[in-house]
């Protein structure tokens, strides 16, 4: 078992303007594991970056031995087992049809979250090297994952009645578009998506790891 209160804690590198690396600190936060966070940018620190994680990939969480983990979800999967050696209730199921039901969420708010950061990243490119019919093709993917969240959200949670790693999943990765792409938000198109995401944002985990840090 990890011991939490070592003197060194978890540390976590990468900007909260990261969907990826939000989930995995809003998820920390719910667990009650301490951690110190790295904000380094892998566009504008790199040169800082580099000797820490010459992958340029966030998140990465180094754990108090020194060991250090890549891939937001094999992190995550981490977390859940410190979560259940500790008896609290993981935020993905540990089997069963809610286990699935919660992976399958997970997979649409991915897709949904990975278009949006490709729109963003080929908004970074040089204007001439811009292809508006690949923009529109990842906004497309990015509208179609969203809309089949917005159908599955019944009531006040994704899965099971209760607060899961899909909704945290989906609510990190709307909070980029609404933060990086707010043009390609049109929240009347989600209100069901708008309200989850508002209620989140307002709860103290999310509220402790601000996009805009
Ligand atoms: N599948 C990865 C995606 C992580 C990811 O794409 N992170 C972005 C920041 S949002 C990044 O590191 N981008 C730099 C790059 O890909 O070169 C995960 O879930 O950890």
């Amino acid at each position: 078992m990890t011991d939490l209160t070592e003197a060194t804690p978890h540390q976590l590198l990468g900007l909260y303007d990261s969907p990826f690396v939000r989930r995995v600190a809003v998820t920390m936060n719910l667990y009650a594991i301490p951690f110190t966070h790295l904000s380094l940018s892998v566009f504008r620190h790199m040169d800082a970056m580099r000797p820490l994680n010459p992958l340029f990939k966030v998140p990465m969480l180094t754990l108090p031995s020194g060991e250090k983990l890549f891939e937001s979800a094999y992190i995550l999967d981490y977390l859940d087992e410190l979560a259940g050696e500790r008896d609290i209730l993981p935020l993905t199921p540990r089997s069963g049809p809610e286990r699935r039901q919660v992976q399958q969420m997970m997979a649409l708010a991915i897709v949904a979250t990975e278009k949006a950061v490709a729109i963003e990243y080929e908004r970074k490119r040089p204007g001439e090297l811009q292809w508006a019919d690949w923009t529109g093709r990842l906004r497309g993917q990015m509208r179609q994952a969203f809309t089949m969240l917005e159908e599955r959200l019944a009531g006040d949670f994704l899965v099971g009645g209760r607060l899961t790693q899909a909704d945290i999943t989906t609510v990190a990765g709307i909070g980029f578009v609404r933060y990086v792409l707010p043009h390609e938000w049109p929240a009347s198109d989600y209100p069901a998506l708008a309200r989850l995401a508002d209620r989140l944002e307002a709860s103290a985990a999310f509220k402790a790891v601000p996009i805009d840090e």
